[in-house]
């Protein structure tokens, strides 16, 4: 039997079948987890759905975050079929194409900013806030993914690095808000991954070839590797884990000498 088996997982942030959101659903679904998906429009719609049967979920539903009423709405429909929840998987980003172009002073708009924050950030309170009820009583778990631009500063991820640093403190209010009525938060720093947020980012194929050049696990991470830390976070066996930010990035963060050896010098 799998470690998620009896869990109903909400997952948020599925586009494609290269999304981190369908990695994490793929790795729960195997660990025997039931899944419901959202679709932020109805383009989105065409895709999901698909993906959703294929992993044996009807439940799907539409849901762009930035609108107080579709959150209301998916959690309405959530409380009508399933009456409760056990899991739920955040992984939203978004910010105008133009505030990830060029330097990051010249590139931050007020109106960038806003929308980074809101679409990024402030949609894990405004989604734990319905969770909440449908998590009473139960061991519930709510996870989020962000990136190393939280901690330092990447060129060209610019006002999202300043939304990620507001999630991760996001994910640490979440947890001790929620943690007295057993519901615990946490998020993955995942390495980068190409999936559609990251495809028409310049440079980054570069990026994905230093980052496995330089990473103590010299590869890049895979949606396996975040799924399976995602489904452990999610379960029971990391009860005693709330509040935290799990790197999934093949130990690249933790390294200081930012560049490979030549050959024959190590
Ligand atoms: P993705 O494009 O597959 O997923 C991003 C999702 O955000 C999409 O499903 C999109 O529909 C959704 N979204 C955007 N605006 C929305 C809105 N208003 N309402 C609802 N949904 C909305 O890309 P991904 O890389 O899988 O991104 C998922 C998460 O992983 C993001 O939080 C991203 O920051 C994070 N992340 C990605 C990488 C990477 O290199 N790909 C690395 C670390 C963290
Ligand atoms: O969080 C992200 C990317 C999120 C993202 C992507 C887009 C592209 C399309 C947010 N908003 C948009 N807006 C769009 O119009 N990542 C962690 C992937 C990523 O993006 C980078 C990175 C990495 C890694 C941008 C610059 C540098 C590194």
């Amino acid at each position: 039997m799998g470690f998620l088996a009896g869990k109903r997982a909400f997952i948020v942030g599925v586009a494609t079948d290269r999304s981190i959101a369908w990695g994490i659903a793929r790795a729960m679904h195997r660990e025997g987890a039931e899944l419901a998906f959202s679709y932020v429009n109805d383009k989105m719609k065409e895709r999901v759905e698909p993906l959703a049967h294929s992993l044996g979920s009807r439940l799907t539903m539409p849901l762009d975050v930035t609108v107080d009423g579709q959150i209301d709405a998916a959690y309405e429909l959530l409380k009508r079929e399933w009456g409760a929840l056990d899991v739920l998987v955040h992984a939203v980003a978004f910010a105008p194409r133009e505030a990830l172009t060029g330097n990051f002073v010249a590139a931050t708009s007020r109106e960038g900013f806003r929308i980074a924050h809101d679409v990024s950030s402030y949609s894990l309170t405004a989604l734990a806030r319905g969770a909440q009820p449908l998590m009473a009583g139960r061991a519930g778990a709510l996870l989020t993914l962000t990136y190393l631009g939280a901690m330092r500063s990447i060129p060209g991820y610019n006002v999202m690095g300043l939304a990620k640093a507001s999630l991760e403190a996001n994910v640490r209010f979440l947890a001790a808000d929620l943690g007295p009525a057993g519901i615990r938060v946490n998020g993955i720093s995942a390495g980068p991954i190409k999936t559609l947020a990251a495809a028409g980012i310049p440079g980054f194929r570069k990026m994905l070839s230093r980052v496995a050049e330089i990473a103590p696990l010299r590869r890049n991470v895979t949606l396996e590797d975040v799924g399976n830390t995602a489904a452990f976070l999610c379960s029971d066996l990391a009860a005693g884990i709330t509040g935290e930010i799990v790197y999934v990035d093949g130990g690249f963060s933790t390294v200081g000498m930012s560049f490979p050896l030549e050959a024959g010098e190590g």
